[in-house]
């Protein structure tokens, strides 16, 4: 059946991250058992081995109201249930943003509910959610579908509140009520959500293996939750926006699509977008052959594709509702008339394939350099080995002459070399004051410094010209404290660029290109969020009469965005000053240690010619030993960079890529 083929690739992609997350363990124990492992390096690798943990996939429905968000995903995911596990009846309407998704620390399935009062509160959703306590939690029991959608209903749930309350919680505009524009009377009392945002964790097969489905409601919560279209979207890596083939495109469709949805030169590398057009079943008539159906849903899907600016390959006309009834009832014919298929197929052969790119780059990028630096060392251990081997092996019958004059070489040779590690340890003074600067740069408190500029600028300056003003001055001040950052990182660079040279060149060390810190992903960030501004500013909302709260809510999220921003350069920049010179020390080390060693057997074998074999043969071994590591590592590199798991062919078994 069709909702298989999404499951059965999404077991594939997790078989493969168990694989990679055991390849990472038995490397970090491979580094600890060898005593190769700095404190940094296990940190990086602590951290990508939780962000494998933790990797979940994003899929975020958006649309304006009753055009099936909530249906389609009953349909694609939950069909299994044998009954809509969502409300998504005619009459209700989802009032709160819900997220799906399996919570492993809970052992309880659970829906939390977080209280519309929190609006009046400077947090973000973000940081209440690290709060349970603040949530209304109630248990879900999944043994029992009926009570599950029970208590799923409280997404629909609403209240009655005096006008002034709704005011303060930014939930009415007078504006934007028709009653009022007819009569020119306020209401006394405004109808508004219950809850500002569910949170639905329960084990299902599907979320436990790391999906994350955002069913948001179409009344306006784009606009009343920036934190919605600032963090949550552009965090998802697919945003499935829904239309109904019974509206067709309305103005309050593409307003939604320009303002929230769809934003043009922004890097979209790793998101994927792509347009239901839902309800195709009311095209279907009785009166009309299947050749004239199909036309005109063909006809309309160009419409839209036209309108949106889209690709016809991005709009997917669907019957969310026939789908679900045809995989309830197993009726394979309506299920194949619903054209379930094509979105959930894009769903399996685009964006899971894409999103485990994504994560291995991720991977690849964070450990892939730690391999190939340990390769490196070792490798460069085995040319020294094989050349001391050869050097011993050429002793074999010399007289003491010899062996005195290549003690005098070793120890002038010697001395050279810790001259130079001298210079080295001068430069790395150098290096420490300039990663000073960079780090006092990325600092939270010069960051801090520049928002509160921005925000004085902004207190009064409620109107749209000096939002605007005030954002492109923190957009400017960001920006340049990035590319301060750039230049002192491409300075410390060629610092240690040169060094790593020297000894190349000077005593042979294995020639190492020291890591790359780029500030080029926090820069395009930071221009999302910009574009982010902008198109709130010009958003209809904005336009508003009672903006402020919006603006406040607006601005709190972008700051902790923008934050958040900086707050990882800095620690990628952190890691990468401690880092990026341990290739270099750790060779210095090993150099200085075959140095002294080779006196030593020197030593020894003028002292006795006996030792001469015996050495030869302990180098030997060791050179063994070494080659054996050198393949383990091999070994360890081949899964991580493993070609994708197969996931065209349906019959392969799913887990067969672990092995
Ligand atoms: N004919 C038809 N009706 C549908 C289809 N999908 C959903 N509906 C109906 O459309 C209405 C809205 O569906 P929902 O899934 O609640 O829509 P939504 O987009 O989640 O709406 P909000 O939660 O209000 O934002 C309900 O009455 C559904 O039964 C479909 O494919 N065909
Ligand atoms: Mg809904």
């Amino acid at each position: 059946m069709a909702q298989d083929q999404f499951s059965l690739r999404m077991r594939a992609y997790d078989a493969w991250k168990a694989d990679v997350l055991q390849t990472l363990e038995d490397f970090q124990q491979w580094l600890d058992a060898r005593e190769l492992n700095e404190s940094e390096n296990d940190l990086r690798i602590y951290e990508t081995l939780e962000a494998l943990r933790k990797d979940r996939l994003t899929l975020a429905f958006v649309a304006e109201f009753s055009r099936g968000k909530t249906e389609l995903i009953n349909a694609i995911f939950f069909a299994n249930y044998g009954r809509r596990l969502l409300p998504s009846e005619a009459g209700r309407t989802t009032m709160c943003p819900s997220e799906l998704f399996y919570d492993r620390e809970s052992k309880q399935a659970y829906l939390r509910l977080l209280p519309i009062e929190t609006r009046r509160e400077e947090r973000s959703i973000g940081d209440y959610k690290t709060d349970p306590l603040q949530w209304v939690s109630m248990p879900l029991d999944t043994d029992s579908p009926e009570q599950m959608a029970e208590a799923l209903r409280e997404v629909v749930k609403t209240k009655l509140v005096p006008l002034k309350i709704a005011r303060a919680l930014g939930l009415y505009d007078e504006s934007q009520d028709a009653q009022f524009k007819k009569t020119g009377e306020l209401p006394e009392q405004v109808e508004i959500p219950m809850w500002r945002h569910a949170l639905i964790s329960f084990p299902h097969p599907l979320l436990q293996q790391g999906l994350v489905i955002l069913d948001t409601p179409g009344l306006n919560a784009l606009g009343n939750e920036p934190e919605l279209t600032v963090n949550m979207l552009p965090a998802a890596q697919a945003v499935l926006f829904v239309l109904a083939a019974d509206t067709g495109v309305t103005r309050s469709d593409l307003d939604m699509w320009e303002h929230h949805v769809h934003r043009k030169n922004t890097s979209q590398h790793t998101k994927h977008l792509a347009v239901a057009l839902n309800k195709i079943d009311t095209l279907w008539d009785d009166l009309k052959d299947n050749n004239a159906i199909n036309a005109s849903i063909e006809s309309q899907r160009r419409k839209v594709a036209e309108l949106l600016g889209i690709d016809g390959k991005q709009v997917f006309p669907v019957s969310a509702q026939k789908g679900l009834v045809g995989k309830v009832r197993n009726d394979e014919a309506l299920l194949e008339r619903s054209r379930l298929q094509s979105l959930e197929d894009f769903l399996s052969d685009e964006v899971l394939p894409n999103k485990l790119e994504v994560l291995r780059d991720h991977i690849l990028r964070e450990v892939g350099g730690l391999l190939e630096e340990t390769y490196t060392l070792l490798d460069g251990r085995l040319q020294q080995t094989s050349k001391e081997l050869e050097n011993l092996r050429a002793l074999r019958g010399k007289n003491a002459d010899v062996i005195q004059h290549l003690m005098k070489k070793s120890r002038e040779e010697q001395a050279t070399y810790l001259r130079n590690v001298e210079g080295f340890q001068s430069s790395r003074r150098v290096l420490q004051s300039q990663a000073k600067t960079m780090q006092e740069a990325l600092s939270l408190d010069a960051f801090d410094t520049i928002i509160n500029k921005t925000r004085n600028d902004m207190t009064g300056a409620w109107t749209t010209h000096g939002l605007k003003k005030a954002m492109q001055s923190f957009f400017d001040g960001a920006r340049e404290t990035m590319d301060q950052v750039a230049m002192h990182a491409e300075q410390t660079r060629t610092l240690i660029r040169a060094t790593y040279r020297k000894f190349h060149e000077e005593h042979g060390l294995p020639a190492v290109t020291p890591k790359v810190f780029s500030v080029d992903q926090y820069n395009m960030e930071l221009h999302r969020l910009l574009e982010e501004a902008d198109a709130f500013r010009n958003s209809p909302v904005t336009a508003m009469i009672e903006q402020s709260l919006l603006i406040k809510k607006f601005f709190v999220s972008l700051v902790s965005q923008a934050r958040s921003v900086f707050f990882r350069a800095n620690q990628e920049a952190d890691a990468w000053l401690k880092e990026v010179m341990n290739p270099l020390v750790q060779q210095i080390k090993d150099h200085k240690r075959v140095m002294e060693k080779r006196l030593d057997t020197l030593r020894r074998i003028s002292e006795s010619r006996d030792t001469l074999e015996g050495k030869i043969n302990e180098l030997e071994g060791s050179r063994g030993e070494l080659r054996r590591e050198l393949e383990t590592l091999s070994r360890l590199r081949d899964t991580l960079q493993r070609p994708l798991p197969d996931m065209v062919d349906e019959t392969a078994a799913p887990l067969a890529v672990a092995g």
